[in-house]
């Protein structure tokens, strides 16, 4: 369409409703940068989750094709073709273009609706270059597409291709580079979302197909066992205490309660909720009558089995849910989604259902499974005499030396910006690396905390052991916001928060030790994005008396071809930061110029909380087939 005039009063309010998600798009999907073109993904992916959720559909297939597009098919009914009364135009080109269309069209019990999903197909189409929809519906094949939302030109609006008895629909978009700040899509980001719903929706195919030429993978999700298997999956790298994992489920008012636990020997807890398959990771009503209820049956259970008499007192939530590992998941016609990610659920009638549900259901399944009830109120007892014994040396700890420390560590050298927001911190490692970077740096900005030696592994400990160790206190001291439940994120002195660590195995231990304590102690600052790795290179390459740097193995093969043609004078491998002279230092890492940042999120906890458990739990089998299974990379291990 050329001219203004050819558009129909309806048309203009689409085009409105399409430019103002192009204006805005992080009001729509949160963000533009990875996180947000991950996000086109699972909207698609949750429109095909609804199809299946109302028992159409049991193949979800998700490509990711070699031209920069991703392609979401499933076996559902297929988008209706047919002509919509009011917008008098095909039914797929209104749900593609009129925002929140999706749902108008059907009240399927359990629509996905809130945080950043539930925004509607027609914001992917929006946020699209190109979208192709492929349909198979009322026998036959219909293709329709759209140039940057908009239908494109042509001959009939949906075209009819051949006969086809079978049903689906199959979405093909090309994110608009022009709006996000990358169109990489990451498999492994793709992976864990996929397996989650999987987990989360029984009995549903989903399969993801990286067709990319240089990465050719697949992976094929599909677990009859639901919830049960994901929490065997999140312990399978932990030592469990006992080998049923603890599953019931109930239904009241329309609104489905499952929950699943299992009980390990570790400290620490993790709780995943979900509410119509959104992780709540900001927790909400589901959660707290998830926990109240498991408090009072432990408690009741252990009281009326004489387990609580060696015992001056109850057990403590905290006590009970030390080590445990569970997932729960609600599904609701109507959920609320409040909080600063939308990610905790608000209804408020869930609390007192959830709560209802878990009394009944636990206590039967613990009458019925007496050594599964033992194990789990047993290690709750040995939490419990752990944490009164703690009690003392904790307060001593974790009052004096800790928190309450004003003076900046010694160690510390600070920046002169005082506004966190343009101030750096860089955690290095061992002395050699920090003397480098603290010649190196702009002390305007950027300030340099060397720390030496392993960290204390935080996985293994609680709380009052780690805040003994040194290294970690001048971190917390370093960073100002303190940690658990004195956490406040705008005591930050800094928001970058940046690990330079070695690039070989030893600087990877380094890391990965850094960000389990982060991601147990800190985890809204990773949520606020202001972790990041470095990137130091790895190779130095000189050739007629200049010098090349290359980050990968790749990068180097690259410059020793086309640059060096075939034959550079030198070829140096960094092995550690304290090689580089502060210049180099400064260059290639540092300088805000040309340094590579990785930010680290929690894209998915459940999947971090599984990395870190797999290399620093108590559990060794595991370990050691990771690295086994790592080794080549271990280089460089990613969360
Ligand atoms: C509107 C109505 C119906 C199905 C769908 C939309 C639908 C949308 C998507 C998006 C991806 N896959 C999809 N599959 C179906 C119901 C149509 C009917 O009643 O037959």
């Amino acid at each position: 369409m050329s001219q203004d005039s050819e558009y129909s009063a309806g048309q203009i309010q689409v085009l409105e409703g399409l430019e103002a998600v192009q204006k805005r798009p992080a009001m729509y999907i949160g963000s533009t940068d990875t996180r947000g073109l991950h996000h086109l993904v699972y909207e698609v992916v949750d429109n095909s989750i609804d199809e299946a959720l109302a028992g159409y559909c049991d193949t979800i297939e998700v490509r990711i094709n070699d031209d920069g597009s991703v392609t979401v098919a499933d076996d559902g009914r297929g988008i209706p073709v047919d002509t919509h009364a009011e917008y008098e135009r095909p039914a797929v080109e209104v749900i593609m273009t009129v925002l929140h269309a999706g749902g108008k069209f059907d009240s399927k019990s359990y629509k996905v609706s809130g945080g950043l999903h539930g925004v509607g197909v027609s914001v992917v189409n929006a946020l699209s270059k190109w979208l192709e929809v492929e349909i198979k519906r009322d026998g036959a094949v219909w293709r329709h597409r759209f140039d940057h939302g908009e239908p494109e030109d042509g001959i009939e609006r949906v075209r009819e291709m051949r006969p086809d008895e079978e049903t689906g629909t199959e979405i093909r978009f090309w994110p608009d580079d022009g709006i996000f700040e990358t169109t990489e899509f990451e498999c492994s980001t793709l992976e864990s979302r996929l397996r989650e719903l999987a987990f989360l929706n029984p009995g549903v195919e989903i399969a993801l197909r990286d067709g990319r030429t240089d990465e050719r993978s697949e992976s094929v999700f599909e677990y009859e066992g639901g919830i049960r298997e994901f929490v065997a999956y999140l312990n399978e790298t932990r030592d469990v205490l006992h080998d049923d994992v603890v599953y019931f489920d109930d239904e009241v008012d329309d609104i489905h309660v499952e929950v699943a636990m299992q009980a390990t020997a570790g400290v620490q807890g993790s709780i995943h909720a979900f509410a119509n398959n959104i992780n709540t990771r900001e927790g909400g009503t589901h959660l707290t009558g998830f926990k109240t209820a498991l408090t009072r049956v432990i408690n009741d259970y252990a009281t009326s089995n004489g387990m609580l008499s060696d015992l001056d007192g109850t057990l403590k939530g905290d006590d009970i849910r030390e080590g445990l590992t569970a997932v729960i998941s609600i599904k609701h016609p109507d959920p609320q989604f409040e909080g600063q990610t939308k990610t905790k659920l608000g209804n408020s009638e869930v609390r007192g259902i959830v709560e209802g549900a878990v009394h009944e259901e636990l206590a039967t399944y613990l009458e019925e499974h007496p050594d599964t009830a033992e194990a789990i109120v047993s290690k709750a007892v040995e939490a419990a005499k752990a944490r009164k014994a703690a009690k003392k040396a904790e307060e001593l700890t974790r009052r004096k030396s800790a928190l309450e420390s004003t003076s900046l560590p010694g160690k510390l050298a600070d920046c002169r910006e005082r506004d966190p927001e343009d101030s750096e911190l860089f955690i290095t490692e061992g002395d050699s690396a920090g003397g480098s970077a603290k010649q190196g740096r702009n002390p305007e900005f950027q300030a340099i905390l060397p720390i030496r030696g392993k960290i204390l592994n935080v996985e293994k400990h609680r709380l009052d052991r780690i805040l003994e160790n040194n290294e970690i206190r001048n971190l917390i001291t370093a960073i100002g916001t303190g940690i658990g439940d004195e956490f406040d994120i705008e005591d930050a002195r800094y928001h970058k928060v940046v690990l330079l660590c070695d690039a070989d195995v030893d600087g990877a231990h380094i890391r990965t030790l850094l960000l389990t304590f982060f991601y147990r102690h800190m985890t809204p600052l990773l949520e606020a994005g202001y972790v990041y790795a470095a990137q130091p290179p790895l190779y130095r390459i000189r050739y007629k008396g200049e010098t090349y740097d290359a980050m990968t193995e790749a990068e180097r093969d690259r410059i020793v071809e086309e640059v060096c043609d075939g034959n550079p004078t030198q070829v140096q491998r960094f092995k550690g930061l304290g090689e580089m002279n502060p210049e180099q230092l400064w260059e290639t890492t540092m300088n805000p110029g040309n340094r590579i940042l990785k930010r680290i999120t929690i894209e998915d906890a459940a999947a971090a909380d599984r990395m870190f458990s797999v290399l620093m739990g108590d559990a060794v089998g595991p370990r050691k087939q990771f690295i086994k299974e790592h080794a080549e990379e271990a280089e460089w291990i990613d969360i």
